[in-house]
């Protein structure tokens, strides 16, 4: 962070420079516990919703990267992005949360990437679970899939009678357990591109910028990359080469958002259109493509 006076407001946590530090090293503390991190991003944004500044403290153990929300990414470049994984020997897989699509991918994936660890602990003869956590930033279903993941059949380690651990640790099956609660990352706010996407899918809260400018912005990007699906959705018919606020105020026009004079209520508008994405109403979209990165 070069600006040492920015405070990040999201999703009621401040990210001011004391806070970043303080996360830092309650990550380095935890991930030094664990023998996998799962590291969970928005399917949708799978670069926007990273944050590579924090991705150092992870190098050190074996990473599972999780593509959730799929059930609202465009799944042709979901598939994009798994091979782009796979070209860089990253192991990760798409998964909805929501439906629990993939999830029971999740943990032969675990041991599949522990399997050095398990070797030795075999060889020396020691009964050791593999250890687990996940970090993210806000709102990509963390806490989802930690419920997933436990269902009901859990059982907290530390409850069993001569278990003294500090940290709550979750039995998920044999030979596996989960720090119970997630790693929450700071999400990529120095980024403005990765910004504006954040605030599209609600990841970052609206009152970091005004609703009307994130939804032009929104709408400029779709209007490039899915015409189709605003065609479909708001009946319009030619919306090449619109500004976003152009394109909002048919869309007002067409849903009766009016005020006095017969002017087009952009606000009510715009809250109209991010609703609508944010609930895959216009369709499932994907807003960060594979070819543009190189790992
Ligand atoms: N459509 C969809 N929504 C999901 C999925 N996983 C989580 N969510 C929703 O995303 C929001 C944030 O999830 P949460 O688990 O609280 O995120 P956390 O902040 O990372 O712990 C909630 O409204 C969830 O219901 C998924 O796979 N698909
Ligand atoms: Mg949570």
């Amino acid at each position: 962070m070069d600006n040492k006076s920015e405070i990040y407001h999201t999703s009621n946590i401040n990210w001011y420079p004391g806070h970043m530090a303080k996360t830092r090293r309650m990550l380095e503390e935890n991930i030094k516990l664990v023998d996998v991190v799962i590291e969970i991003l928005d399917a949708r944004i799978p670069q926007s919703s990273r944050n590579p500044h924090f991705s150092d403290i992870v190098a050190s153990k074996p990473r599972l990267i999780i593509l959730n929300k799929s059930d609202m990414a465009d799944s042709a470049k979901t598939e994009k992005w798994l091979a782009f994984y796979r070209k860089n020997n990253i192991k990760a897989l798409c998964v909805s949360c929501q439906t629990g699509k993939g999830v029971n991918q999740i943990a032969p994936e675990i041991f599949e990437l522990a399997k050095d660890k398990i070797e030795k602990y075999s060889q020396k003869g020691i009964k050791k679970s593999i250890k687990v956590m996940i970090i993210g930033i806000p709102n990509v279903g963390k806490s989802t899939l930690i419920n997933r993941l436990v269902g009901k059949a859990a059982a907290k380690t530390g409850d069993r009678p001569g278990v003294t651990l500090s940290k709550q640790w979750i039995r998920l099956k044999d030979g596996l357990e989960l720090l119970d609660t997630p790693g929450i990352l700071p999400p990529k706010l120095e980024d403005q591109d990765a910004a504006l996407k954040l605030a599209y899918t609600g990841a970052i809260k609206d009152e970091i910028m005004e609703t009307e400018l994130i939804c032009y912005s929104l709408l400029e990007n779709l209007i490039i990359n899915y015409p189709e699906l605003l065609i479909e959705r708001y009946k319009l018919s030619e919306i090449q080469g619109l500004k976003g606020y152009e394109l909002l105020e048919k869309i007002g026009r067409k849903r009766g958002c009016l005020i006095s004079g017969g002017e087009v209520d952009m606000s009510r508008a715009a809250n109209i259109v991010l609703e609508d994405f944010r609930s895959l109403k216009i369709g499932r979209i994907t807003l960060d493509f594979a070819e543009e990165y190189n790992e």
